[in-house]
């Protein structure tokens, strides 16, 4: 086997690119996102290529640039280099006004990244709203609630349901809280099974059966990709299928790309893959996390652990650099009760409450 990576914006591209070049038998080695000089992250996949389909596609031989393409990757270069001339010079004006360096600090302590600011001051050079603190700092917010999306609750067809995220954050227990949700709570009562994929840890199995059995709802234990598609054809008939995965920490390749098989099932039904964060996450490994669970293609993120803190800035910048919408809001440990539907101005009221404090 010989390995090769690939860059493309998104992991999915990077892979769909390892494909085009050497086909699909190959087999995924990891998945980052990583920060470029140029502020940009980008995905990087490693790919395992087969000796044999490495030498073919090799001797296919390489291709010469001709002139125009020379020409035009030096025009490019250029562009790159003034762009980010630019860039200074944007960054230098900004460092100079206190206004700007003020509400900059305040909002970098409270976890939001200086990329994404300064990105933001860019757009107002020139503009009143700079010389004002309250005024950059109201502007600020309503940036991020413009930012911020919501995925709406839609039960209108029937769908599967893959939890992912790493270890401990709250996975089994809001799988509990949703099926008591979608089975009894809401004005239709849904038909809800759940599948467990979780055979890693020592009582998962016991922990998702434990609530089926008083939820009297279809449980069951999945551990090979065989299986998992059978099981969801049997399961064709309900409305909702939630399926839990096993804790992943973002450097464990071996279950990560495990999963990533279970997710690119051949299944009857599209499977929705949502990333459950816990509100508690460290900034430090919040590019960890998205480096990985970004190659899964989750439609939402859930939010976790609402009540264990006060301070939202990291999970905020999280999801402007994520740019996905939120879907649910998980606030204590007691199932059914401690579970919201995502509220952009619940998540800002908290985050204006921590600015103010300052
Ligand atoms: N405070 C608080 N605790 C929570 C919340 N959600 C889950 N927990 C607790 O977090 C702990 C771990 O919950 P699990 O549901 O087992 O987490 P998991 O993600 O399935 O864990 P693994 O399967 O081991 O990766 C338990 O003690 C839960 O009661 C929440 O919203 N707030
Ligand atoms: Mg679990």
């Amino acid at each position: 086997m010989i390995n090769e990576t690939f860059v493309a914006s998104d992991p999915k591209s990077a892979y769909e690119l390892a494909v085009e070049k050497y086909g699909t038998n190959i087999s995924l080695v990891s998945a980052k996102q990583i920060k470029y000089d140029d502020g940009v992250l980008r995905s990087e996949i490693t790919v395992a290529i087969p000796l044999e389909v490495y030498e073919e596609v090799s001797l296919g031989g390489v291709v010469p640039k001709d002139d125009d393409e020379a020409l035009l990757s030096e025009i490019f270069e250029l562009k790159e280099q003034l762009n980010l001339m630019k860039d200074d010079m944007h960054k230098e004006i900004q460092d100079a006004n206190p206004v700007v360096s003020e509400v900059k600090a305040l909002f970098m302590r409270k976890g939001i990244s200086g990329f994404w600011l300064e990105s933001m001051f860019q757009t107002l050079i020139g503009s009143e709203v700079l010389e004002d603190a309250k005024l950059l700092a109201a502007y600020l917010l309503e940036e991020i609630d413009d930012a911020l999306k919501v995925k709406e609750e839609d039960l209108t067809h029937p769908k599967v349901m893959m939890i992912v995220g790493p270890t401990g954050v709250g996975k089994t227990t809001t799988i509990a809280k949703l099926a008591a949700r979608y089975a009894y709570l809401l004005d239709k009562r849904y038909k809800v099974a759940l599948v467990n994929l979780d055979s890693f840890k020592v009582g998962a199995i016991e922990q998702l059966a434990h609530y089926a059995d008083i939820m009297q709802i279809e449980h069951i234990v999945v551990d090979d990709v065989d299986n998992f598609k059978d099981t969801l054809e049997r399961l064709e008939g309900y409305d909702v299928v939630l399926v839990d995965t096993a804790g992943m920490s973002p450097y464990d390749t071996e279950k990560f790309i495990q999963t990533v098989e279970f997710v690119k099932t051949d299944a009857p039904r599209e499977i929705e893959v949502s990333l459950l964060l816990s509100a508690t996450v460290k900034y430090e490994d919040m590019e960890d996390i998205y480096q990985n669970f970004s190659f899964l293609n989750p439609s939402s993120v859930i939010i976790s652990k609402f009540d264990e803190t006060k301070h939202f800035g990291t999970l905020l910048n999280f999801m402007l650099l994520y740019n996905l919408p939120m879907s649910y809001f998980a606030t204590g440990q007691e199932v059914p009760d401690d579970l919201l539907l995502a509220d952009k101005e619940f998540l800002l009221e908290q985050f204006i409450g921590d600015i103010d404090e300052g």
